[in-house]
């Protein structure tokens, strides 16, 4: 069984990059609260960042410290959750994380460093046309850069009404989701980023998960459909789409020959861990691919108190995922 990666703080929903030969990892930063569990997941309750880093899997790990503080984003009100970090073709960093805002909608910021550790000096404002959960940055090898995002019950996908967002229904905000023989399941949206990382480059767009038919995972596929997580990876040429199915517990992935899809379901990565929530992010370091993940192994499965975690992956010849078990 791996160990935390740190035991000082507890860490959750891991977003590794590589930069500058070192592995940065982006965590939630979870606490202890007295909220009552609910399925909007108001118990998680996160009000800072802090950023890790490791030489390589296997040496220690430094917490750099707090990143940023929730009290320095005006626009937010509550629940800091999932980040990522990407570096923009200037050099600086980009933190991308969702919060709610004052009137309690889940947007997304951004925050710049010029170093990948931090500190991040936040925007004024969300980004334009953001909405929901769990933003994954990814820039392909062209410097083209995206980012991936969605979740839905507490995460809001389901309130809006068009895949660039729309309307918003407070009425649909918490465990609600389509339903019903051959309803589509909602699908998780991308939007390729600005030159300056800090807007969306045109209207952002809904990502196709088909299933090994070609046609679109349904709704009461709960062991494949898209629940939150976003991650992508990119190897040998084939674009991974990896994310988790929520209730059911798993993190899966779909591959396609394009960053933006569609993407054909291929299988699962990580069975079930201990607590409710997983999430993840994969990286390459030194020609072995990693998965960062989460459990409460350590809180002895208090949901929201995980503890950031890593394994290798393998894959088979054809390039398929071989599926872990914890
Ligand atoms: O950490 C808060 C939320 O829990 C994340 O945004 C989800 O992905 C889940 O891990």
């Amino acid at each position: 069984m791996p160990p935390p990666l740190v035991t000082n703080i507890y860490t959750a929903d891991p977003s590794a990059h590589v930069f500058n030969n070192r592995i940065y990892v982006y965590p939630s930063h979870d606490r202890e609260t007295k909220i009552p569990f609910n399925d909007r997941g108001d118990q998680y309750d996160m009000v800072d960042y802090h950023v890790l880093s490791m030489d390589r899997v296997g040496a220690s790990t430094t917490d750099h410290g707090i990143a940023m503080r929730m009290e320095d984003v005006k626009w937010v009100k509550k629940q800091l959750w999932a980040p990522d970090c990407a570096r923009g073709n200037d050099g600086r960093f980009y933190l991308y994380f969702p919060a709610r805002d004052h009137e309690g909608i889940f947007r997304i910021g951004v925050a710049v460093s010029d170093k990948p550790e931090g500190p991040f000096t936040p925007d004024r404002e969300p980004i334009p046309g953001s909405f929901s959960i769990d933003p994954a940055s990814f820039v392909d090898e062209d410097g083209s850069s995206y980012l991936y995002f969605g979740g839905i019950w507490g995460g809001q996908l389901q309130c809006y009404s068009s895949p660039s967002g729309g309307t918003f229904d407070p009425s649909q905000d918490g465990p609600h989701e389509p339903s019903g023989p051959g309803v589509k399941a909602l699908c998780p949206r991308v939007g390729k980023l600005s030159a300056d990382m800090h807007t969306f480059d045109g209207p952002v767009q809904e990502i196709v998960i088909l299933d090994e038919n070609g046609q679109p995972l349904l709704a009461d596929d709960h062991e494949r459909r898209f629940f939150e997580a976003s991650w992508m990876h990119k190897k040998d040429g084939v674009y991974y789409f990896s994310y988790s199915t929520g209730d059911t517990h798993f993190i899966v992935y779909a591959t396609s020959t394009s960053p933006t899809g569609p993407f054909t379901y291929q299988g699962k990565i990580l069975e079930p861990v201990v607590g409710w929530t997983t999430h993840h992010s994969i990286v390459e370091h030194e020609g072995k691919w990693w998965l960062f993940y989460h459990d409460c192994e350590l809180s002895k499965g208090v949901s929201h108190l995980r503890s950031v975690k890593v394994r290798e992956i393998k894959y088979d010849e054809q390039g398929k995922i071989i599926t872990e078990t914890p």
